[in-house]
């Protein structure tokens, strides 16, 4: 019988990244597959205590074993924005052509072009909270470019690379991810638990 883990978002990309990195020991269930369908409300002012937020919500109301994750970009010349704020930057939540719009406007004339993708994860296992991070440096382009992944994957360019997130293919994305970096030490993590 598989481990069963609940993950609290209603980010259907983010599932699908997560999914794909999971293989047949643990079951991953979303929101859905328990029936809730509360959208929950992220008011902590950092990663972590989002994460937290969201994990905590639904263990509190489901008792299960569950993780919530919560990510974002930092840009190092805006000093950290869009930050907590990344999924709504630019005034609507999950707009993501807006907020791309405003990193690029704020950042017209400015050469330092520095960023990173972090994620951090809150996992309740066995009742005890666990926090897992991941992050990845690169560069904010002049110009969005590719069609795949999410949010502002087009004007990501990680370090290493000459194309951005949305250039790539899943998998590539997944192999060098925030998102994949986090949510492997969760697999470490339960493969030992
Ligand atoms: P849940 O809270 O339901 O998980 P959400 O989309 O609201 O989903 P967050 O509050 O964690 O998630 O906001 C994450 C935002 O950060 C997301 O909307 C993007 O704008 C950005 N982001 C995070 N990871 C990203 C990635 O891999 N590629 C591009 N943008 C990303």
């Amino acid at each position: 019988m598989p481990l069963q883990l609940v993950f609290a978002t209603n980010n259907r990309h983010k599932l699908k990244e997560v999914a794909a990195k999971i293989n047949g020991e643990i079951q991953l269930l979303t929101l859905q597959d328990i029936g809730c369908d509360q959208d929950i409300e992220e008011t902590g002012s950092t990663f972590k205590e989002n994460a937290g937020i969201k994990s905590h919500y639904i263990h509190t109301k489901y008792h299960m074993n569950c993780f919530g994750e919560d990510s974002g970009l930092i840009i190092d010349a805006l000093n950290g924005e869009p930050g907590v704020y990344s999924a709504r930057y630019a005034g609507e939540h999950g707009n993501h052509a807006a907020n791309i719009k405003k990193v690029l406007e704020k950042l017209k004339g400015i050469e330092n072009r520095k960023a990173r993708f972090v994620t951090v994860i809150s996992l309740i296992w066995n009742k005890d909270e666990h926090f897992f991070e991941g992050a990845v440096e690169g560069t904010i382009r002049h110009q969005p470019a590719g069609n795949g992944g999410f949010g502002y994957d087009p004007v990501f360019q990680p370090d290493g690379y000459d194309i951005t997130f949305a250039e790539m293919s899943m998998e590539e994305k997944n192999k060098i991810s925030h998102r994949a970096k986090a949510i492997e030490k969760v697999i470490a993590f339960l493969n030992k638990a």
